[in-house]
């Protein structure tokens, strides 16, 4: 007990002077000393400055809320619009991109069809000319059922067949409309003549 006249605060406490501190006694002693201590401490020093109260958000103008939130409203709409027009032009863009496909490809498809008629028309006519010395022969060889004339179905059968070639479905169909030039769906020797 640094600094503590402890003979002072015997003699002061010690009511009954036995030259020792009962327990009464030495409570007195701890609550005189915590009371000192309590008035020795220093206090907790006195802010010049008032506290602040805490910052309040500026006061609301509902007003130009309300105009704000419809322009973001606008904006979002507006750029919805956008959006959706985009994507319409994709769409139609799509559309055509596909149609320009097909189209393309139809006229491949009919390319390629009319070259391969050509190819078989210049065979058969060729093939024609090369074996039979007479058109008329030829034509009546195809005329299976000696009509006199012969029917798509005749030329379907029996053109490939003399001269072994197998000709597609659709260029046969081609060739024969071809053929029957007035389209009565026979062919006259003069149609026949005339092509092949
Ligand atoms: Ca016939
Ligand atoms: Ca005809």
């Amino acid at each position: 007990m640094n600094g503590v006249n402890a003979s002072a605060i015997l003699s002061a406490y010690d009511d009954n002077p036995d030259g020792k501190l009962d327990l009464a006694e030495f409570t007195l002693v701890v609550r005189d000393l915590t009371e000192q201590r309590a008035a020795l401490e220093p206090h907790p020093p006195i802010s010049p400055r008032r506290p602040q109260p805490p910052l309040q958000p500026p006061p609301v103008d509902l007003e130009q809320e309300a105009a704000a939130s419809r322009l973001q409203h606008e904006i979002r709409a507006h750029q919805a619009e956008k959006h959706e027009e985009r994507a319409e032009q994709q769409r139609a863009a799509m559309v055509v991109q596909k149609n320009l496909r097909g189209a393309k490809g139809r006229k491949k498809y009919l390319d390629e069809k009319d070259r391969l008629v050509s190819h078989y028309h210049k065979l058969l006519q060729k093939q024609i000319q090369t074996r039979f010395k007479s058109y008329a022969r030829c034509f009546r060889m195809i005329d299976a059922d000696n009509s006199g004339s012969i029917d798509p179905a005749e030329l379907k059968t029996h053109l490939p067949g003399m001269f072994n070639l197998t000709i597609p479905d659709s260029v046969m169909e081609d060739l024969i409309k071809l053929t029957d030039k007035d389209g009565d769906g026979e062919i006259r020797f003069a149609e026949f003549a005339r092509v092949f």
